[in-house]
């Protein structure tokens, strides 16, 4: 296991192939990105050095998130949204992320059919992501993801989520702008918006309108939506697709352009990104520092003690958190 605060040391040749392999995605060439995005997936240590590498090339793309319940015709609504960037002429990196189907990564195979259209177009990048792996968290290697495809020159990037009432919105936060894609049937995300645990994402999709009671959703999700407030003084438009003909996809489109405008507009982009990727910094941080701390158990004498005085009580555990903070992490007192 490597120690968060002690970055393994790599050799001049592994340092050599993480700046070719870099150089290699700045010019957009497909294999490599391909291999950058392998390194990420697998979580090895060296993506960290190539990602690096890339980091001040990012900031280029427009990051789309499409998130919501398995099956609700995520992979497909992208899929006719990709064929809307192409008809302008952009091109596109997408990261589909889909922990649902943990057996038989059959989300993986589908996706291969329901993209298929666009595997051929060299100015379209898709990466289906499974479960294995991951060892720094499935966000973290998301994030990185659509870094190595911001850095190939992919003007647009749609991450691919599953979110289920308030979970996986995590990832749908580290792009500009959020599309919430639900169905008939989608009665746990319905209610978390309802009651006001999911924030209210910045588009908010129907889809398939085909179905007998999707009039019902829309007016029932339309009804929440009326009593939401506006997020800086943007107003998430609701609309009604069928991903399997295209009807309202080209609409789906112009909004999210529209967003984007409105956030370039009033200078909200940078300010989102930023507070974005400061809390990105943040939240990996608590997390290494709590797998650092777990590593330890067994490990460090001051720990060990104050673990066992708690469990023989003679501490209690407030009082032991403070000799943790202070004596193993080293954290001054507050007010000190
Ligand atoms: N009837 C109907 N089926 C759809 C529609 N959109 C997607 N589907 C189907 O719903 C299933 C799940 O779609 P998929 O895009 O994989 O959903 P995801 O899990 O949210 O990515 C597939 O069989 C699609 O063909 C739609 O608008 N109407
Ligand atoms: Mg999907």
């Amino acid at each position: 296991m490597r120690d968060p605060f002690c970055p393994p040391a790599f050799s001049e040749e592994q340092l050599e192939r993480a700046r070719d392999l870099a150089e290699r995605v700045l010019a957009g060439e497909r294999r490599a990105v391909a291999r950058a995005i392998s390194l990420v997936e697998d979580g090895d240590a060296l993506s960290a050095e190539v990602v690096s590498r890339l980091y001040a090339r990012t900031g280029h793309a427009r990051t789309i998130g499409v998130t919501g319940p398995p099956g609700v015709g995520k992979s497909t609504l992208l899929s006719g949204m990709v064929r809307e960037c192409r008809t302008r002429g952009l091109s596109v990196g997408v990261v589909s992320v889909d922990p649902s189907s943990p057996f038989t990564q059959g989300a993986v195979l589908g996706d291969r059919i329901r993209l298929s259209e666009h595997f051929l177009d060299p100015a379209v990048f898709i990466r289906s992501m499974g479960t294995r792996g991951h060892l720094g968290g499935l966000a973290e290697a998301t994030l990185q993801t659509a870094l190595v495809l911001d850095a190939a020159g992919k003007d647009v990037v749609f991450v691919e989520t599953v979110g289920v009432g308030q979970s996986e919105i995590e990832v749908a936060s580290i792009v500009d702008t959020v599309i919430l894609a639900l169905m008939p049937g989608s009665g746990d995300s319905i209610q978390a918006l309802k009651a006001g645990i999911m924030e209210i994402p910045d588009i908010i999709v129907v889809n398939k309108k085909d179905h007998p009671a999707a009039d019902i959703t829309y007016n029932e999700i339309r009804g929440i939506l009326a009593l939401a407030d506006r997020q800086g003084g943007w107003e998430a438009p609701l609309l009604t697709t069928n991903a399997l003909t295209g009807e309202g996809v080209a609409e789906l489109w112009e909004r999210v352009v529209a967003h984007q405008e409105h956030l370039r507009a009033e200078g909200r982009l940078d300010r989102r990104r930023g507070e974005s990727l400061e809390k990105e910094v943040l939240s990996l941080s608590v997390r290494e520092v709590q797998r650092w701390l777990e590593r330890r158990v067994g490990q460090d004498p001051r720990l060990d003690s104050v673990l066992e005085e708690v469990r023989e009580r003679r501490l209690d555990p407030l009082s032991a958190v403070r000799h943790v903070l202070k004596d193993v992490l080293d954290i001054p007192e507050e007010g000190s």
